[in-house]
């Protein structure tokens, strides 16, 4: 629980839903698993419901827990926007030409890994007091360069009560400011303090080691302006770089290779550079409460930590007050990755348990547990003041599990994403949820009907 001025506030997980047009398409380099699954059929049925079935999950463990909507994809104004005209038949046709891969980009359901959603923080720790969300410009993968417009609409409608929140415009969309959200950002605090680890991979300016294979996806510079929009005091508010290695190896976002919240950090040699000597930063700004688990190269390779993604497990906080891991099941059939969660439940940790649970479809593009959530620490009258129906109870998992029977396909490949059909469904599907959810018209082919 985080300490605010006037209440107690508890981290909400938001999590993505799996969106109608869920599939593997290569789109993202440096993230392996990306790459590795190119060119398989999905089942966007499947994977939604496995999604809904990991939020029934922590649910039950007591932590609150809420959701948000898919973006309509194809996103058939990005292809007008590159030049493809007609209608949008047409559109999807003419883009599907050549070897296709306009369509693709324009078709992920990468929404889902609202870890990159935006950045937040809490009003315990802002200047005004207010909680404040930065929606990411993810400006280096094009297919998620998509996202943020409908981001901060769909932000908008649920923070809409300005006296509590504030969801500012992205950072500028360029590749100086490039800044891909909360997967980058670790909240951590004691009874001696609170700290923000902003991770950055590369600076737009001014000298700094940088992978050789693999872009390096967020700036120094979009860190920094990430902790200013959000109102942080300067002292509360830490940059540090991943380390190159890392990124090389496939660690593309922070979270691939540690995770964090309260007063514990678990993480990997190669997630930063200097490692010890920013635990020892955090650790004068913490103070003894503060505890971590490292695990080295010997002990987990970075080859298997991102492989199996321990680190992108989601620590939740129990009502007991102690913490437990949900790790993804590859975390449970890799030994090291096992052996290394097993330590840390058994060491002196504040860590009661690791649960493991399947969220395959998403593995399968490099997402794990902590990709699909974005954590808002909310007090009641907070949560009271949303101004859509997206915490969830069994009510919404029941309704959001008829509806994605009734309105997902059960398998996909690249060649149905020029089908106009899936099209229409995938705009009837989002329509619907929008009522589900009382969110208004979020969507561009919302307010164009309008
Ligand atoms: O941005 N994958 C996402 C995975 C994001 C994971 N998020 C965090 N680590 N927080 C990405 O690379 C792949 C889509 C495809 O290849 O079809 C994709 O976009």
């Amino acid at each position: 629980m985080v300490a605010s001025g006037v209440e107690m506030l508890r981290e909400y997980n938001f999590d993505g839903l799996v969106g109608p047009t869920h599939n593997y398409a290569g789109l993202s380099p440096g993230n392996l698993a990306s790459a590795n699954h190119a060119g398989e059929q999905a089942n966007p049925r499947a994977a939604a419901l496995q999604g809904l079935a990991k939020l029934r999950f922590v649910a039950a463990l007591g932590v609150p827990q809420a959701v948000l909507p898919p973006q309509p994809r194809p996103d058939v104004g990005a292809l007008r926007r590159l030049g493809f005209s007609g209608d949008d038949a047409a559109v999807l046709t003419r883009a599907a030409e050549g070897d296709g891969q306009l369509l693709r980009l324009a078709s992920s359901a990468s929404a889902m890994w609202t870890a990159n959603a935006a950045t937040v923080a809490p009003s315990a720790d802002t200047l005004d007091g207010r909680t404040h969300l930065l929606p990411a410009n993810l400006v280096t993968m094009f297919h998620r360069s998509l996202e943020p417009p409908t981001t901060t609409r769909v932000l908008r409608a649920i923070f809409d009560d300005a006296s509590r929140f504030e969801v500012h415009e992205p950072l500028p969309a360029t590749e100086h400011f490039a800044d891909e959200g909360a997967a980058n950002h670790t909240r951590l605090a004691t009874g001696a303090g609170a700290a923000h680890l902003f991770a950055w991979g590369r600076r737009a300016w001014g000298e700094a080691p940088r992978p050789a294979r693999f872009p390096a996806r967020q700036t120094l510079e979009a860190s920094r302006a990430a902790a200013r929009a959000l109102r942080l005091p300067s002292e509360l508010a830490l940059t540090w770089q991943q380390t190159p290695a890392g990124i090389d190896g496939g660690a593309f976002h922070t979270d691939v290779l540690a995770v964090g919240t309260e007063g514990f950090l678990m993480l990997h040699e190669r997630a930063f550079v200097e490692h010890e000597r920013l635990l020892a930063e955090l650790g004068a700004r913490l103070g003894d409460e503060f505890r971590f688990v490292v695990a080295s190269e010997a002990e987990l390779s970075v080859a298997d930590a991102v492989a199996a993604y321990p680190f992108n497990s989601q620590l939740v906080r129990l009502p007991t007050g102690r913490l437990a891991i949900v790790a993804p099941r590859e975390s449970e059939a890799c030994p090291a990755a096992r052996r290394f969660l097993e330590r840390v439940v058994s060491e002196a940790n504040p860590v009661d348990a690791v649960h493991y649970i399947d969220v395959n479809a998403s593995m399968k593009n490099g997402g794990g547990p902590a990709c699909l959530r974005l954590r808002v620490a909310l007090g009641d009258d907070d949560a009271h003041a949303l101004g859509a129906r997206v915490l969830f109870d069994d009510a919404l998992g029941g309704e959001l599990e008829a509806w994605v029977g009734r309105r997902y396909r059960d398998r996909l490949t690249a060649d149905d994403l020029r089908d106009p059909a899936l099209l229409d469904e995938t705009r009837g599907a989002l329509d619907e949820l929008t009522q589900i959810l009382r969110l208004g018209s979020v969507y561009e082919f919302q307010r164009a009907a309008q």
